[in-house]
C-alpha cells in the first residue's frame, strides 16, 4: 500500500495534531506511517520541530507549498514510500490548502499516474471554525474575508475530519457533521479529537478503504474574493536564542508569557491571530509548545519542560489578521519586553515578516 492523503485545513483546526494523532495510531495497528509538515516559511518551522521532538515520523518541506515543487514532493514520496517503506504518508499544506486538489491530487493522478494511491483528499475543520459558517462568529475579530476560505477547502474534501469533538457534546458533533455532509454533497465527515485520539480508527478504516475522486471542483468564488481574504494576513517567522544574565528561569512560563504578552497587544490594535506558535527547546531537546487561537481564547500550552533552563532556543511561527509591519513591530515589542521581565538576552537570528499578498497586483 503507498496511500499519499493530503490534509488541508483552517489554520489552527489541528492539522498537524491530527496527522499525528493518525501516524502513531496507524505505526501501532496497521503498518509504516510518515508526515510531511509543509510551509512556506523559512526551515525548521514549529510543526515539523513539534512533530519530529514528539517521536513522529516526521520531514519538512519548506519555503514552498507542495502545489508549487511537484518533483521536490515526488522525491520525498519516493524515499517515504520505496525507501523508508511506508504504507501512508500524510501532508499539511501551507496557506489554507485552497488548489491543492489541482496542484497535488489532479496532478500526481495526471503526471505520475499510478505511481501513488490517492487516499481521500481531507480537510480538518473544528467546531469554531464551522460557526462562521453557520452562525455567529466566536472571534469577533477574524475578518470575515477569511470564510470564503473555508468554504472553498470544504468544497475539495473528499473527507471532513470534525476534530475538537472533546469540547462539544455528542449532539453537537451530530449537527456539525449533518450540516457538512448536507453543505457539502459527496463529501463524507468523521467526527474525532487528536488531542484525546478518539475517532482515529475510524478515520483510517475510511482513508484505506477510499480513494480520492480526483474530480476538478468550480469553487463559484472569484480570485478577487480569495485576494481580499489573503491581503488580510501575514505571516511572521523568527528564530532565536535566549540566555538568562544571572541564576535561572523558567522556560515554560517565559513562552506563556510571550504568548499572552503577543494576544494583549494583538487585541489593543483591534487584530488577532488565527494561530500563533511559540516553541522552545533546550540543548537536551526537551520542548515546550505554546499555542494561541484567537486572542480571546486563552494561551494553551501542548509540552513543557521539566526543569529551570539558563538558555533556550524559541521559534514562533504565525499567520496572524494584522499588517505585516505591525505584527512585526508587536512581535519585536512583545519579545523584548517579556525577555527583560525574565531578565533574558536575546541573540535573534532570522526574521521574516511579510504580507500574504505582498508583491502582488492591487
Ligand atoms: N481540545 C482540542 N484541542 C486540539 C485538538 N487538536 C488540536 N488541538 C489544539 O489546537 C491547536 C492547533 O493545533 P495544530 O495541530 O497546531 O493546528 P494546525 O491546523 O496544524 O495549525 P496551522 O499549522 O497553524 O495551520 C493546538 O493548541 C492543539 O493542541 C483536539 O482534538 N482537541
Ligand atoms: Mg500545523
Amino acid at each position: 500500500m503507498k496511500k499519499f492523503m493530503v490534509c488541508s485545513g483552517f489554520l489552527g483546526a489541528g492539522k498537524t495534531t491530527t496527522m499525528m494523532a493518525l501516524q502513531k495510531r496507524f505505526s501501532e495497528k496497521y503498518g509504516k506511517a510518515a508526515m510531511i509538515s509543509n510551509d512556506v516559511g523559512g526551515k525548521g518551522l514549529v510543526d515539523y520541530r513539534y512533530s519530529d521532538a514528539c517521536g513522529r515520523n516526521a520531514v519538512e518541506i519548506a519555503e514552498e507549498c507542495i502545489c508549487f515543487v511537484t518533483e521536490d514532493l515526488v522525491d520525498c514520496l519516493r524515499n517515504l514510500f520505496d525507501t523508508e517503506g511506508n504504507d501512508l504518508v500524510m501532508s499539511d499544506i501551507p496557506g489554507f490548502g485552497v488548489g491543492a486538489l489541482e496542484h497535488v491530487y489532479l496532478k500526481l493522478n495526471d503526471e505520475y499516474k499510478g505511481e501513488f494511491d490517492m487516499a481521500p483528499f481531507t480537510v480538518v475543520i473544528e467546531p469554531a471554525g464551522l460557526d462562521l459558517l453557520i452562525e455567529g462568529r466566536p472571534d469577533p475579530e477574524l475578518p470575515k474575508e477569511l470564510n470564503c476560505l473555508l468554504d472553498a477547502q470544504l468544497k475539495e474534501a473528499d473527507l471532513v475530519i470534525l476534530n475538537k469533538c472533546d469540547t462539544i457534546t455528542d449532539e453537537e458533533k451530530e449537527m456539525y457533521t449533518d450540516f457538512i455532509t448536507k453543505a457539502y454533497p459527496g463529501c463524507s465527515a468523521l467526527g474525532i479529537s487528536a488531542t484525546e485520539e478518539t475517532g482515529l480508527d475510524e478515520v483510517i478504516d475510511y482513508l484505506i478503504s477510499n480513494t480520492a475522486r480526483l474530480e476538478d471542483v468550480d469553487f463559484g468564488i472569484e480570485q478577487e474574493t480569495f485576494n481580499e481574504a489573503f491581503g488580510k494576513l501575514s505571516e511572521y517567522n523568527c528564530q532565536y536564542y535566549v540566555q538568562v544574565c544571572c541564576d535561572d528561569f523558567d522556560a515554560n512560563d517565559y513562552l506563556v508569557d510571550l504568548g499572552k504578552a503577543i494576544a494583549d497587544r494583538l487585541r489593543e490594535n483591534d487584530r488577532t491571530t488565527p494561530h500563533l506558535k511559540i516553541f522552545g527547546q533546550l540543548e537536551d531537546r526537551q520542548v515546550c509548545m505554546v499555542n494561541l487561537i484567537g486572542v480571546d481564547r486563552p494561551v494553551s500550552v501542548e509540552a513543557r519542560i521539566d526543569k529551570r533552563c539558563i538558555d533556550l532556543a524559541v521559534v514562533i511561527n504565525t499567520t496572524s489578521a494584522c499588517e505585516s509591519d505591525l505584527l512585526e513591530k508587536i512581535m519585536q515589542e512583545s519579545i523584548e519586553e517579556v525577555s527583560r521581565g525574565y531578565n533574558l538576552s536575546v541573540f535573534m537570528f532570522f526574521t521574516e515578516c511579510f504580507g500574504l499578498m505582498d508583491g502582488e497586483e492591487e
